[in-house]
């Protein structure tokens, strides 16, 4: 089912003449309103009626992360504050916050957004939507509420904590989704079965999990434990917040539509940031077409990924980006060797007898980089010997060794010894 058939299944002349439409109009009111823009567009002299083709998006100038944080808190905003009705803002874990601001507008542009999204993974009125992504600043919770009211779906805001009640009330109030990072829908999982409550035995049958990179091995794991179909949704706080692409039902591998009414994606190469075409791999940039409060002309995600240009048998004719592997700047370089944490979180799943909560701790010995896995054994592997999991640990290794191209010293440490986090997982504590 789709939740705005007409614009979701635009044919593709229609939906580039309304992206050109709307990036002409985009420019035109970054350059009237956000003086940061007007200085950008006269240093390489371009005004906005230069814009004659979706293709001359590449003339205009990038915005980054740190364009937002210098322009701290309201630089970037295009519309007078009396306009904006709400706040968001992204933490970051070094330099300030950044905070994007909404208009009502935007806010209802975000709620059909998320109600798209919902419907694109086969919810409808009829669901119990248990939202355990944080309520706040972050976007998470609020983004998955006002998209399940606009669905018509029930919202249970129940943002993150109180693990322990949340399954309770879960299994008390017969949720039928799920929304929150993969990696809380495992500690719910666990919570659930000390509770004596059998997942599977749930009413629960629709995961909508982001806001973290995960893997196919990871979707497999949570369907099996939880009874359900898990779907992939993506989005940042900058653009809007969860909603901005989406799985749908008939997808795979985690390739995800982007709403392109709302989203303009192109694909570049992040160090000389050159446009690559469709089907190439490289740094997602997205300009917000109908943002007004904070809009962003080609915002630098730092997500690694590559649109797919394939026709989807769902009928929606929007690009699907593929699954993201994680962030540039979440790569790791490990003695010259360009290693993502979600690369080693495959081998980690597949790897027999561990959990998946792991955590990959980096240090130097010298010059040298060294690395330490600790994974989790799971629960009923756990009364192995030394030498058993010794042997284990060798053959993880091993795998690591064989696919990635880095030597790591795997340890299996004891179920439940690492610690589970409510929102995103914190799986790399580098201390070189
Ligand atoms: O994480 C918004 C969100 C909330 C998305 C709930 C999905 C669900 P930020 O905190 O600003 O916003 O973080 C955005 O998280 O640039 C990606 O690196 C990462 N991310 C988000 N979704 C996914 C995903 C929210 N499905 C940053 N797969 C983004 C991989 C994701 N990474």
């Amino acid at each position: 089912m789709m939740f705005q058939r007409d614009l979701e299944s635009l044919p593709k002349d229609e939906l580039e003449a309304l992206q050109l439409r709307r990036l002409q109009d985009l420019c035109a009111r970054i350059y009237a309103n956000v003086p940061f823009y007007q200085r950008r567009f006269d240093e390489i002299g371009i005004t906005p009626k230069d814009i004659k083709s979706l293709s001359d998006i590449k003339y205009l100038p990038f915005t980054e992360k740190q364009d937002l944080r210098n322009n701290y808190p309201y630089g970037l905003f295009a519309v007078p504050k009396e306009n904006i009705v709400r706040l968001h803002a992204s933490s970051g874990t070094t330099g300030k916050a950044t905070v994007v601001g909404y208009t009502q507008r935007d806010i209802d542009n975000w709620a059909n957004c998320m109600a798209r999204s919902y419907a694109s993974v086969g919810l409808t009125q009829k669901d119990m939507l248990h939202i355990a992504y944080g309520y706040g600043l972050f976007t998470g919770g609020l983004g998955a509420h006002y998209g399940a009211e606009r669905l018509g779906a029930v919202a249970i805001p129940m943002s993150g904590g109180s693990t322990k009640r949340q399954v309770q009330l879960m299994k008390d109030f017969g949720a039928t989704a799920l929304c929150c990072t993969p990696s809380y829908a495992l500690y719910l999982y666990e919570a659930a079965k000390e509770a004596g409550i059998n997942p599977l035995e749930l009413p629960l049958r629709i995961g909508v999990f982001g806001a973290e990179p995960w893997t196919e091995n990871m979707r497999h794991d949570l369907e099996e434990k939880l009874g359900i179909k898990a779907y992939n949704i993506y989005g940042l706080s900058e653009i809007m917040g969860p909603g901005v692409a989406v799985e749908c039902t008939e997808g795979c591998h985690g390739m995800m539509h982007i709403q392109e009414d709302h989203f303009y994606p192109e694909i570049i190469d992040p160090i000389t940031g050159e446009q690559l075409p469709d089907g190439e791999e490289g740094e997602l940039v997205i300009t917000t077409l109908t943002k007004e409060g904070i809009p962003l002309l080609r915002y630098r995600t730092r997500d690694i990924t590559s649109i797919n240009n394939i026709p989807c048998a769902c009928g929606r004719t929007f690009r699907r980006i593929t699954r993201l592997k994680g962030r540039s700047d979440d790569m790791l370089i490990i003695r010259g060797v360009n290693v993502y944490p979600s690369q080693i979180e495959s081998i980690i799943i597949e790897a027999e007898g561990t959990a998946p909560h792991y955590q990959i701790v980096l240090a130097k010995e010298g010059a040298l980089d060294t690395v330490e896995i600790l994974i989790e054994v799971a629960e009923n592997s756990f009364e192995d010997t030394i030498k058993a999991l010794q042997k284990r640990e060798q053959k993880i290794q091993k795998t690591i060794k064989e696919f990635l191209g880095v030597s790591t010293k795997v340890r299996l440490v004891e179920p439940k010894s690492i610690t589970r986090t409510e929102g995103k997982a914190v799986h790399v504590i580098d201390n070189r």
